[in-house]
């Protein structure tokens, strides 16, 4: 079920040095064991989240969702955590099974650091740890952190895209500013669900594009902080969901898969036909309130 469509603009990211556009990846998996160092930055900004408002947000290097980070598993990953605000903040990937007191980073001190090596591929999410954890999600500080399988996804090369789902609990004011309404966050009643940071991003004015025939890979999570999501195509009937995005969880011909906040998914799918193929969340309020978007089909 997809609701209304409004105006939404695409976001551009800084990941590793490179600059990556949001929905659409482009670099191929690796193939040697690599040291991966991901530098980030607590910083407390005002973003935009499309439809005119704006959000009193906190922040991964500025921008919410937080830089991509991507590695290989048997990889080395650093994370380095620099926080220039005044309140405490961290950093948890997913991804890593070290002891949880390495991902959260302590009053006064500015720097937060450690490594890991992924040993489990998929689709994770990272984001702060600092209490409230609520807040601090609510507020903007979360992220995808993909782990390529040694050898590569089972289906081959594919056309990547990313994309994160979340939650702004708030009113705007009559200038459309945004600040994070707390209560809102504890009765889990989100004003905006988004998707890659942006009320009805990727609409009629700015689809993400694909081609007819070729293989689409979504790499998908739900950052919540507290709703479920049951992302869905129209018209598409997934070949293959990797559920947590790991080819051991694998499903096959499936229209639509659950997440929970927190959880991720791989979608893979082609088109037969050129058209516009309407995506989003099929919870109808939550579509509703701004997760939905468009992949326009074109022939090759
Ligand atoms: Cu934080």
């Amino acid at each position: 079920m997809v609701a209304k469509i409004l105006t939404g603009k695409s976001t551009a990211l800084v990941a590793g040095g490179l600059l990556v556009a949001l929905a659409t990846l482009t670099r191929p998996a690796p193939a040697m064991a690599e040291t991966r160092t991901f530098p980030v930055s607590a910083e407390a900004k005002r973003i935009n989240i499309g439809s005119g408002m704006t959000y009193a947000a906190w922040t991964y290097s500025g921008t919410v969702p937080g830089p991509l980070m991507r590695a290989t598993v048997g990889d080395k990953v650093n994370i380095q955590l620099v926080n220039h605000t005044a309140s405490a903040h961290g950093l948890e990937v997913y991804a890593a099974q070290i002891a949880p007191q390495h991902f959260t980073g302590q009053l006064g001190v500015p720097q937060l650091s450690y490594s890991f090596e992924p040993e489990v591929p998929g689709v994770f999410v990272y984001h702060c740890s600092a209490i409230p954890v609520l807040a601090h999600i609510a507020d903007g500080m979360y992220g995808m952190m993909i782990v390529d399988p040694k050898g590569g996804w089972p289906n081959g090369n594919a056309h990547e895209i990313t994309m994160v789902q979340s939650e702004f609990y708030g009113s705007p004011n009559p200038q459309g500013f945004i600040a994070g309404d707390s209560e809102k966050m504890l009765d889990a009643a989100p004003d905006f669900v988004v998707f890659n940071g942006k009320v009805n991003n990727y609409d009629l004015e700015n689809p993400i594009q694909i081609k007819v025939g070729e293989l689409v890979r979504i790499f998908f999570i739900n950052a919540g902080p507290n709703t479920f999501s049951d992302f869905h195509v129209n018209g598409v009937i997934f070949s293959t969901v990797y559920r947590n995005g790991n080819p051991a969880q694998a499903f096959h011909n499936m229209p639509s898969m659950m997440t929970g906040p927190g959880e991720g998914a791989v979608f893979e799918f082609k088109v037969t036909q050129a058209g516009d193929y309407g995506f989003g969340d099929q919870s109808g309020a939550h579509a509703y309130k701004g997760a939905t978007g468009i992949f326009r089909a074109t022939a090759k």
